[in-house]
């Protein structure tokens, strides 16, 4: 056997022998690189007479000739088994059904949702949102609202109060989100038009009542606020929030300490069907409470009575979202249970809006 055979052989042999394209590649460089076994000995060509160049040359090109054909074979098998090793091992299964992501998984507390409708029907009427702490004084709470020392209405609201601090001051868990009010009174000039959504507290509990329940109040001061103004914005907002074109409302005269005149307002409704309907039937059903706000409150806001004066309400979130979506136990909004939400949960890419349609 020839130097040239030993060579071929070992060079087809490590060919053969290379399993993947970097092996592959090292045996191109070890035979044709540079410094390669096969471009050596085409150096040698060179120092040779022109005879034996050229037996010598043909036998040393025919091997470059080979060996290169050989060894652009096996990467060509090798590169399409990599392929095909890589297809197998990153198939999809299509029949898998698709996993949603959070975002579509999510669901709006029906809670967030009333108020986000709320926020919408308010915002389209020129008003903004005011926020204050769940945590209050008893200034703020009562006081300022015209709750005087010592009034039987104080012990209405079932107050829970901490213990009273170094200077002897009990703060209270907010009855009402009305201390709001008062807070913006003395913050900002009028024309004020405020909706106040929050978190309030009593101590109440039991199927429909929880200890921590959510209010909407509405706030307008101005020189010529009046029951007309009010009665129009009420009904307007009892049209959008219960999505009829129209709506009977009752005005029944009632007591707030923070309102004169004051009122408890009912819409019509029926209820002889499994579900109430508004804007029809037979019943009365209570939604609210409002008034002209009493000028003592107006005083406390820092608003002088002669000049201003305004109208304002309130409302509970809990029963009136139990009623609008069917939802039938209270204690169940604040169970954080996975399957209540998604069942009377939204979807929170479907924002209500007044043109999109509020709960649609
Ligand atoms: C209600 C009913 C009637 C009310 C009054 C005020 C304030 F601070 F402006 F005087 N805020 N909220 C009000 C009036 C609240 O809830 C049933």
């Amino acid at each position: 056997m020839s130097d040239l055979d030993t060579l071929k052989s070992q060079l087809l042999g490590d060919v053969a022998a290379a399993a993947d394209e970097a092996a592959i590649e090292a045996v191109r460089v070890a035979a044709l690189g540079k410094k390669g076994s096969v471009s050596e000995l085409l150096k040698t060509l060179g120092a040779m007479s022109a005879d034996e160049r050229q037996t010598r040359g043909a036998a040393i090109n025919a091997l470059k000739t080979e060996v290169t054909d050989a060894i652009t074979a096996r990467k060509a098998d090798l590169k399409e088994a990599a392929i095909t090793a890589r297809l197998k091992a990153e198939t999809v299964d299509v029949s898998l059904p698709v996993r949603s992501s959070p975002a579509e998984r999510g669901r709006i507390h029906p809670i967030s949702q009333i108020v986000d409708e709320i926020t919408a029907i308010f915002g389209d009427m020129g008003f903004s949102i005011a926020e204050g702490p769940d945590v209050e004084t008893d200034y703020y709470n009562f006081t300022a609202l015209n709750f005087p020392e010592g009034h039987p209405a104080r012990e209405m609201h079932d107050t829970f109060f901490f213990q009273p601090d170094e200077k002897g001051e009990r703060k209270v868990l907010r009855t009402h989100t009305s201390p709001v009010q008062v807070r913006t009174m003395e913050a900002e000039k009028p024309p004020i038009r405020i909706i106040i959504p929050g978190k309030t507290y009593r101590q109440d509990s039991d199927a429909t009542h929880s200890p921590m329940f959510h209010q909407v109040e509405g706030l307008v001061i101005d020189r010529k606020a009046n029951v007309a103004n009010m009665r129009w914005v009420l009904e307007e907002f009892c049209k959008s929030f219960f999505e009829v074109p129209s709506v009977t409302m009752r005005f029944r005269p009632s007591f707030f300490p923070f309102t004169e005149p004051s009122f408890e307002v009912d819409i019509q409704c029926d209820r002889s069907g499994g579900t109430v309907k508004f804007g029809e039937g037979s019943d009365w059903m209570e939604i609210l409470g409002c008034g002209m706000v009493h000028p003592n409150v107006l005083r406390s806001g820092g608003l002088d009575p002669d000049e201003y004066q305004g109208f304002a309400w309130g409302m509970g979130l809990d029963r009136i979202a139990m009623l609008k979506y069917g939802m039938p136990d209270l204690r169940d909004f604040f169970n954080a249970d996975v399957r209540w939400m998604t069942h009377y949960g939204f979807r929170p890419l479907d924002m209500p809006t007044l043109f999109g349609g509020l709960s649609a």
